[in-house]
């Protein structure tokens, strides 16, 4: 088979893409998106991602959030019991939150994005993560602390049948399971989409895939697209490289180019805002490099639009002005 070519994204594209509900739709069937952000560092990154992701149209969003475990306080003693083995149980089965776990990035969200739904879960906890009801596709990453509790929950949504995006502090934890099972995107039976900018990238395939950093800098200076092929097709993962033309490429080769955005998106947390966008059209429906290319235009367009200078934060208030413009 010839290798497809490389397309540049238009208005009618994402037009003829973009998820619009019809009149039978409800807040489960529009599509229910996990997202999986924010540490104590880094609070501010998952109140971003849940803003792109609200008004990139998910129907339910679910925010898992990490925490620590409460030991003292009276609320915790009176919803969970310790048996002993050094962890507090959980009492609350039903919607799977974890009574006794405070989280800072969770009260971000909480007072930011009241129409978001907060679970906290201790520091790896994948079975309180999973435990979030109905989900349609996950989102990892935005402003989490990468470690082995990150790949814990890495690991623990690789191992569900739902498409995951995975940007930012989950892209390193992503790569030591690559590093140990290159089949582990491969076997899987939904889509990976990986969203890094090029510094992730060169960290990504240099821990996955044993490259050498200072190679690819040069590789991508070179021949972007052939770059990303290599890695799409290395890994097994559709990967959207972020920058100012973002490439989506999937595995088998078939990529698009992104054509909106400006300079000034060249500022702290728009990657978290694209990372909710992208993760609410994949949980529309969206295959992962039509969530990708249409969640980057989208973004770009609302850059586009933004009064100068642009903060993060603009950018999802702008994307129903954006939307509305393209249907
Ligand atoms: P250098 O220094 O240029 O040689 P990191 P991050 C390199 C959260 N955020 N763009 C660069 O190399 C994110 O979600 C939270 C950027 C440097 O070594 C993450 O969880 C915010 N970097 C976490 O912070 C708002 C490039 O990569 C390294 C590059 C860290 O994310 C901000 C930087 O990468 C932020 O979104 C490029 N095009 N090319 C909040 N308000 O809560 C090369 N590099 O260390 O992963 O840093 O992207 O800031
Ligand atoms: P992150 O580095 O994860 O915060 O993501 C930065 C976002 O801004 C990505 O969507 C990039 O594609 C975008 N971006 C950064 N610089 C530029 C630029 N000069 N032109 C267009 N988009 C940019
Ligand atoms: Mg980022």
């Amino acid at each position: 088979l010839p290798e497809p070519d490389l397309r540049a994204l238009d208005d009618a594209d994402v037009a003829a893409m973009f998820p619009v509900p019809g009149p039978e739709s409800s807040k489960y069937r529009r599509g229910v998106l996990g997202l999986v952000a924010g540490s104590d560092a880094y609070p501010g990154a998952a109140v971003l991602a849940v803003g792109g992701a609200l008004r990139g149209g998910a129907g339910y969003l679910r925010v898992v959030t990490e925490g620590h475990a409460l030991t003292e306080t009276p609320d915790a003693h009176a919803h969970a019991h310790d048996d002993g083995d050094g962890d507090r149980d959980r009492a609350d089965d039903a919607g799977g939150s974890a009574v006794g776990v405070a989280s800072r990035a969770g009260e971000f969200v909480r007072l930011a994005h009241p129409e978001a739904v907060v679970t906290a879960v201790r520091a790896g906890d994948r079975a309180a993560m999973l435990a979030a009801g109905r989900v349609q596709a996950w989102a990892i990453g935005p402003g989490l602390d990468p470690g082995p509790a990150v790949r814990e929950l890495v690991a623990g949504l690789l191992g569900t049948d739902l498409p995951v995006v995975v940007d930012a502090g989950a892209l390193d934890p992503l790569a030591e399971i690559l590093a140990a099972d290159p089949a582990a995107l491969r076997d899987r039976g939904a889509p990976v989409l990986l969203t890094p900018h090029e510094g992730e990238f060169g960290r990504l395939t240099a821990a996955a895939l044993g490259w050498d950093p200072d190679r690819t800098t040069a590789d991508l200076a070179a021949d972007r697209l052939a770059t990303v092929r290599r890695a799409a097709a290395a890994t097994g993962a559709v990967i959207l490289l972020k920058g100012t033309r973002t490439l989506i490429v999937e595995p088998a080769g078939a990529a698009w180019v992104n054509t909106t955005g400006s300079g000034w998106l060249g500022t702290a947390g728009t990657g978290d805002v694209l990372t909710g966008l992208i993760g609410s059209l994949l949980a529309a429906g969206l295959p992962a490099a039509g969530a990708g290319a249409v969640g980057a235009y989208l973004h770009g367009r609302a850059a586009e639009r933004a009064a100068a200078p642009l903060a993060a934060g603009d950018l999802p208030n702008l994307l129903p002005r954006v939307i509305a413009e393209l249907l």
